[in-house]
């Protein structure tokens, strides 16, 4: 029996809604991105090509800061069909998260790829809160992508180590290069392949990673976070999110903190 898309997400903790978006959307990011794109970069620069040549590490930096300052970003995060399908995914009230990022990953570039995590560890937000990972150009193991364990949402936060040194405080922010899953991962993955209009919906608590671009353009994407205000326990504890609070002052459903890393320094 076919599963519903519904029942497709919670089973495995991703859905990938094709032809989701309309084309036209994508015409005023890619109209957004080139107009700063020329501005840092120069007026070579150009949304479907890359020139590493033009893009040093200072230009690639401004440029990438800007991105979540794309108005086109506001507008997508605003996006009423997205809301709509959260809802049906059984979000009842969707709220943004305020962590709603753009990537730009160079071809080749593996400095900035993400190895397993699960985006709860940093973002919080609510134990349902999904990301909308949306594409802007083609995505798949050549143009890179991002790969997810279905169903390792169902285990809810695995096991973690802190791996900086930066002190565990209560209002400190913890990201990707400060805590890493702490346990193996041995269940098989599945590869993203989506094109632009089509958006990828998992649940923050899903295990995922990204994958290195291997082609010769650039992939543009965009990370919309969403919880659900009505999410049990979420309104009470203050809808803790990841840029004011840290997973080690969280209490989240059946997880205990590991002894090793709890106020560690
Ligand atoms: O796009 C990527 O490579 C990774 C994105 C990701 O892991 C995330 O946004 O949580």
């Amino acid at each position: 029996m076919e599963l519903s898309e519904k029942e497709f997400f919670d089973e495995n903790g991703y859905i990938i809604l094709r032809k989701f978006f309309k084309p036209e959307l994508f015409d005023e990011v890619k109209a957004e991105i080139t107009q700063i794109g020329k501005f840092i970069v120069g007026d070579k620069f150009a949304f479907d090509s890359y020139h590493p040549e033009l893009i040093t590490p200072e230009k690639q930096s401004q440029l990438y800061d800007r991105l979540h300052y794309l108005p086109c970003l506001s507008r997508l995060s605003g996006n009423l069909d997205l809301l709509a399908a959260c809802r049906e995914l059984g979000l009842q009230l969707p709220v943004l998260m305020g962590c709603c990022n753009m990537r730009y990953d160079r071809p080749h570039d593996i400095r900035h790829l993400f190895d397993w995590h699960q985006d709860t560890l940093y973002l919080l937000g609510s134990v349902n809160a999904v990301t909308a990972w949306i594409p802007f150009s083609r995505v798949d193991d050549i143009h890179g992508t991002v790969q997810l364990i279905p169903g390792s949402h169902k285990a809810g936060i695995l096991p973690y180590k802190k791996i900086s040194d930066k002190p565990v405080e209560e209002q400190r922010q913890f990201l990707q290069r400060d805590l890493a899953i702490d346990t193996d991962i041995t269940t098989a993955p599945v590869t993203v392949s989506a094109d632009p209009g089509d958006v990828l919906i998992f649940k923050q608590m899903a295990v995922h990673r990204s994958m290195a671009n291997l082609s010769d353009k650039a992939r543009w994407t965009a990370q919309i976070r969403i919880s659900d205000l009505t999410s049990s326990g979420f309104l009470e504890e203050g809808c803790p999110t990841g840029d004011k609070e840290n997973i080690f002052f969280q209490k989240y459903p059946g997880f205990v903190h590991p002894l090793s890393t709890r106020h560690e320094n």
